[in-house]
């Protein structure tokens, strides 16, 4: 599919959810080059209008529909909730307009296949807004693995643990059925692919910790690769540990020549052939990101660049729905054996 682009060559989006993460999201587009943002929309209109008017965005809509039926887009950003985006990746694809679709990317599988499929029958890109694997950190960490550094991934552990208060910004998790492992075990679940490849078998414990939420809040992953690596992901956000290192991910990996183990504080320690060095893999705060948040900030504009060069080169971006698809599968093998105390195998596109 061919990009329109306007007349000074900008490629010209539109911002679906104007809540909570959407204001990281607001800023990344501000500072990529060659973009600009000419609609906001949210069903609550006075969000729409209070990122029109703080971004300098013309477009104000509270109706997706109609705002694809107004603007001349050459790609869309939806930063709503997961239910609302099987309707508006559809609705997106039928107007031939370019997706990027924040995380989880639905409550089902069945509708994550739908949203891949009609966006290949329309010859639309679509890409999920997985985060995590564009950290600097995760970034950094896939560097030394490709250099060779610590020889082939035998063992990993990958890990997120809080009490940080995260119903104070997204109070919807708290009645989130499907709760940890689709909020956040699917970032670490997608950084485990990158690190040690597919995977063929999943066994996963659940736990509900803290008094009065729907689904549980602690989970405990063992992930069988292809390559033969054995890698454990837990999560959890009823850790009452100090420090409490929110939103950091912790990274311990073994290979043939040596390890390696991203620690408190974007300390990454690299074992190499017997010798030992520690680099510094943090990034400075930009203009609108403040700690604790700034690593995941940093990456929401890191991925959302992504997005804009895959758009202009017409390649498929790294977490393309289609790649998407694989991750979701280690979420649902989780909770099928959480639920059945068995080992699960993860599902395929058929
Ligand atoms: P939120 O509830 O604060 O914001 C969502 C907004 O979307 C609301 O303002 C709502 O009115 C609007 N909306 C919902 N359906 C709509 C529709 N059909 N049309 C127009 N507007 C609609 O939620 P949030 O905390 O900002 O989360 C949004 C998404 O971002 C979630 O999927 C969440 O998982 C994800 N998220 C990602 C990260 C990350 O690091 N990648 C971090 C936090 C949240
Ligand atoms: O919702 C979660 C996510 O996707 O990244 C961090 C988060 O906002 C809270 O843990």
């Amino acid at each position: 599919m061919s990009l329109q682009t306007d007349v000074r060559g900008e490629l010209r989006g539109a911002l679906i959810g104007c809540g909570f993460f959407a204001q990281n999201h607001l800023h990344a587009w501000q500072e990529i080059a060659g973009v600009r943002l000419q609609a906001v929309c949210d069903r609550d209109v006075a969000k729409a209008r209070r990122a029109a008017a703080e971004f300098g965005i013309a477009g104000v809509y509270d109706d997706a529909a109609q705002m694809f039926e107004r603007e001349q887009l050459d790609f869309v950003d939806i930063a709503t909730t997961m239910p609302s985006h099987r309707a508006l990746v559809e609705l997106a694809a039928s107007h031939r307009v370019p997706v990027i679709v924040q995380k989880p990317f639905a409550p089902a599988w069945a509708d994550c296949i739908a949203m891949v499929q009609a966006c290949e029958q329309h010859g639309v890109p679509l890409m999920v807004h997985e985060n995590f694997r564009f950290q600097a950190p995760m970034l950094a960490v896939q560097e030394v693995l490709r250099s060779g550094a610590i020889g082939t991934p035998t063992y990993g552990r990958i890990s997120f643990r809080t009490s940080y208060d995260i119903y104070a910004g997204q109070p919807y998790l708290a009645s989130e059925e499907r709760f940890i492992l689709l909020d956040l075990g699917i970032h670490l679940l997608d950084i485990a692919r990158v690190f040690f490849g597919e995977v063929r078998t999943v066994q996963c414990q659940t736990q509900t910790v803290k008094p009065g939420i729907r689904g549980e809040d602690m989970a405990t992953v063992l992930l069988r690769h292809a390559g033969g690596a054995t890698s454990v992901v837990d999560v959890s956000y009823a850790s009452q540990i100090s420090p409490d290192l929110f939103p950091q991910t912790l990274v311990t990996i073994e290979g043939t020549r040596g390890s390696l183990a991203l620690r408190q504080d974007f300390r990454l320690d690299i074992v190499s052939d017997g010798q030992v060095q520690t680099r510094d893999v943090s990034t400075p705060l930009r203009a609108w990101t403040s700690q604790p948040w700034h690593v995941a900030q940093q990456s929401v504009f890191e991925t959302q660049q992504h997005w804009i060069d895959c758009l202009r080169r017409g390649v498929e971006p790294a977490t393309s729905g289609a790649d998407n698809l694989k991750t979701y599968a280690l979420v649902e093998a989780a909770y099928a054996s959480a639920r059945d105390g068995t080992t699960a195998v993860p599902m395929q596109r058929g």
